[in-house]
C-alpha cells in the first residue's frame, strides 16, 4: 500500500492546505494528515479541535485518515510503515526550511519527502496570516472552508 503523511499544525487548515490534500489522495493509497503536536507553540485551537475540523473538511476523500502525534516525524512513519512525507511549498521562503527538514529526515530514517507545489490560488495563503486577518476583522471566507471560518470567528470572538 502507498501510504503517505501530509503533517503540520493545521491552526487551522485553510484551503491552501485542502489543495494538497486533494491532489495527494490521487496519487496514494491512503494519505494521512498529521496534527503535529508542538507543546511549545500558542495555537488558537486544540489538537482535538483541529482534528474535528480536519475531519469534518476531509470526509469526501475516503482515503484521507486525520490523525496526531507528539514527537519527531520520522517516529511517527516508522511506527505506521510510512515511507513518504508530502509538503507543500509555497515560495521560496518555504524552501530553505522545508529543503532542511526534508534531509534531516531522510537522514534520520531514509523516509522521502515529496514537495508539492502550492496551487497559486493559494500561494500566500497561511494560516498564521489568515489569523491575523480574521483578528481585525477582515473578511476571511474565501481562504478556509465555511465551517473552519465560523469557528475561528467564534473563537476569536471568545477571546476578545
Ligand atoms: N498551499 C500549499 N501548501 C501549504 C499552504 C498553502 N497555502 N499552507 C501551508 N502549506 C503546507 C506547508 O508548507 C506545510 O508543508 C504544510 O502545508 C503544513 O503547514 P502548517 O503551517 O500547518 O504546518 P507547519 O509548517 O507549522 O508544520 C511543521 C511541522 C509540524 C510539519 C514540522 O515542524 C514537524 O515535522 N514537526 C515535528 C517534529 C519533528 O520531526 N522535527 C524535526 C524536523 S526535521
Amino acid at each position: 500500500m502507498r501510504r503517505a503523511v501530509y503533517p503540520g499544525s493545521y491552526d487551522p487548515v485553510t484551503n491552501g492546505h485542502l489543495d494538497v490534500v486533494a491532489r495527494a489522495s490521487k496519487l496514494f493509497d491512503e494519505v494521512i494528515v498529521a496534527v503535529m503536536v508542538n507543546k511549545n507553540k500558542q495555537t488558537l485551537f486544540t489538537v482535538e479541535e483541529r482534528m474535528d475540523m480536519l475531519r469534518e473538511v476531509t470526509e469526501q476523500w475516503p482515503n484521507v485518515r486525520i490523525d496526531s502525534w507528539h514527537g519527531l516525524l520520522v517516529d511517527y512513519c516508522k511506527a505506521n510503515d510510512i515511507a513518504s512525507i508530502v509538503k507543500g511549498l509555497r515560495a521560496v521562503s518555504d524552501f530553505d526550511y522545508e529543503l532542511q527538514m526534508a534531509q534531516m529526515n531522510q537522514q534520520l530514517s531514509g523516509v522521502e519527502t515529496l514537495f508539492m507545489a502550492a496551487n497559486p490560488l493559494y500561494s500566500f495563503l497561511a494560516s498564521s496570516l489568515v489569523k491575523e486577518v480574521a483578528t481585525y476583522g477582515g473578511d476571511v471566507s474565501s481562504l478556509l472552508p465555511p465551517l473552519v471560518e465560523r469557528r475561528v470567528v467564534q473563537r476569536l470572538a471568545e477571546r476578545a
